[in-house]
């Protein structure tokens, strides 16, 4: 069995507030910790919530509002029922307070919080019966465990305890049979599949956001709000071998938003949160050089390079007009769609030239993670839900023009298809109707069906068996359950009880990158 290291960061906390003087605080260190503390953190270094810290303040403005009313999009509720004017203000000050130290997370704390399974014995085939490539995770974040589901049967076949707060989709090596989880306060598990065994984990930063694998499976890339690095591991063994820090060529530090795997550029891709520049790190030896830009020597007489880098994580910058995040590409990785800060538009900027190639209207918050593409009369289109908006956008990515705006009963999180579906399934999440799941024809681009799984319990995140036979929906509650549906005649087929299951992900639909997920 693994032992959850806890690492010094409530001592931290406690060292803060003592230095600081009690009269001045103790009011809000009273309001933090009884309604921010147990998203947030005891210590103000995140917990399912991010880091509530200066490092990850600074550039944020609006705290008050967003205590007062809370965080669309987010799970973050408001306060101002519960909170005076005066005491959010307080809350504020405390919040941009420094701690009393920064906190750190180096290689060596990394390589210290490594805990590899003793009892864990590689096995040599698959210990269950079931096609290993039809194995699908449901991630329940209600108890923080992970069911193993065989996808013939329906049955579970393992359930194991995960880090808190997973967030973001698992990532398998390129065989399927491990599979690396990433929770939000940095820990990064990894499992294997064939023996139905934990491995071990580590914990690559305090506050992190997702993780990525290496096109050859030898490196899973962190990204980390806190502190501001990526952290590179050796999927073999979980060793840090490379933690990079984020700063952008003015030397403004950034958080991550998160890291994308590039496999047809033998590369990750980063969405800087803070800096107005896409990052690409080399997974290939032979890569490079990147220069971070040129300068003329006036005593050489000529323009010089500088910042070159060359080879394995070699970095490359892609300066942009403003920082933009949640990205998508389209196949082959040409091209990547980001949206910006303020979620008004999208913008495709072509990887190779690091040029604008184009500008799309997606007002209300696209959620292009979420994406996912198909073809349609020979065009490859991607759908993109708005988590402001009940509206779908469909695209064109031939020419990038907005094919439709499919309107639902509201804004959603998540679409999935499978090639051999004729339909995208897609929730509504974030409304008031969050029971409903829309079947949308991917020619006609019209709802043919609305389900409501269980009515009056949120609705949430499809995922497709290896041969799209069966579609499987979360009833995302804490009582909840996996509901799994014929997915050619859209019937019930078996309810499977669950404790708040959030995302799901089949091995085979994402080793081989299948068009109805998103990646
Ligand atoms: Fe997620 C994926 C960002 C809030 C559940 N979410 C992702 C990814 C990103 C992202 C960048 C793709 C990473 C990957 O899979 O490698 N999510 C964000 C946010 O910025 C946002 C809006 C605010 C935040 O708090 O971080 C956010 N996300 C949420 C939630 O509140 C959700 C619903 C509940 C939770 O667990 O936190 C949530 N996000 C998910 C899930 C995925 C995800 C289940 C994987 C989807 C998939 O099918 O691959």
């Amino acid at each position: 069995m693994i032992q959850r290291i806890v690492s010094s960061r409530e001592g931290l906390l406690l060292a803060a507030l003592l230095l600081v003087p009690a009269c001045a605080l103790a009011d809000p260190v009273q309001d933090y910790a009884t309604h921010c503390a147990a998203c947030h953190g005891g210590d103000r270094l995140g917990g399912t919530g991010p880091a509530l810290i200066p490092d990850t303040l600074g550039r944020v403005r609006g705290i008050d509002q967003v205590i007062a009313h809370g965080r669309s999009l987010t799970q973050m509720p408001g306060f101002q029922d519960q909170l005076s004017a005066q005491q959010i203000g307080d809350l504020v000050a405390f919040l941009k307070a420094p701690l009393a130290e920064t906190p750190t997370w180096t290689t060596a704390d990394i390589k210290a919080s490594r805990e590899m399974a003793r009892d864990y014995t590689p096995a040599a085939a698959p210990v269950f019966e079931a096609d290993p490539m039809n194995i699908t995770l449901v991630v329940e974040t209600g108890d923080h465990h992970v069911s193993v589901l065989d996808g013939d049967r329906l049955e579970v076949l393992d359930r194991f305890p995960t880090p808190y707060a997973v967030h973001g989709g698992p990532k398998f090596s390129p065989d399927g049979r491990f599979v690396f989880i990433m929770s939000r306060d940095g820990w990064v598990q990894k499992y294997d599949i064939w023996s139905l065994a934990e491995v071990g984990r580590v914990r690559a930063g305090l506050n992190s956001r997702n993780i990525a694998m290496s096109h050859d499976g030898k490196w899973l890339a962190v990204a980390n709000y806190l502190p501001q690095t990526l952290t590179i591991l050796s999927t073999d063994t979980l060793e840090p071998v490379k933690v990079i820090d984020v700063t952008a060529r003015d030397g403004t530090p950034s958080r991550v938003s998160a890291v994308y795997q590039a496999p047809d550029r033998r590369s990750f891709i980063l969405a800087l949160k803070d800096a107005p520049e896409i990052w690409e790190i080399a997974t290939d030896p032979d890569a490079g050089p990147f220069h971070d830009g040129y300068v003329h020597s006036y005593e050489k007489g000529a323009t010089e390079a500088f910042g070159a880098q060359q080879g394995l994580f070699a970095r490359r910058r892609i300066p942009t007009g403003e920082p933009l995040d949640d990205f998508f590409f389209d196949p082959g990785y040409r091209n990547l769609i980001g949206t910006n800060r303020e979620g008004t538009k999208g913008v495709v900027i072509n990887l190779t030239s690091g040029g604008k190639v184009a500008e799309l209207p997606l007002p209300g918050m696209p959620h292009l993670g979420s994406g996912i593409t198909w073809d349609r009369n020979g065009h490859k289109v991607m759908a993109t839900p708005h988590l402001n908006e009940g509206v779908l956008s469909v695209i064109d990515m031939t020419d990038w023009t907005l094919v439709r705006q499919i309107p639902t009963h509201g804004p959603g999180f998540f679409l999935r298809s499978h090639e051999t579906s004729p339909y995208v399934w897609a929730d509504v999440f974030m409304s008031e109707r969050k029971d409903e799941i829309h079947i949308i024809d991917k020619q006609t681009l019209e709802i043919v069906r609305t389900l409501i799984p269980a009515p009056g319990q949120t609705a949430a995140h499809t995922e497709f068996t290896r041969d799209g036979k069966y579609a499987l929906v979360s009833i995302w509650e804490d009582d909840g359950a996996l509901i799994i549906y014929d997915a050619r005649t859209l019937e019930e087929v078996k309810r499977l009880p669950m404790r708040k299951p959030s995302g799901k992900y089949n091995v085979w639909n994402k080793i081989t990158f299948s068009d109805g997920t998103s990646h």
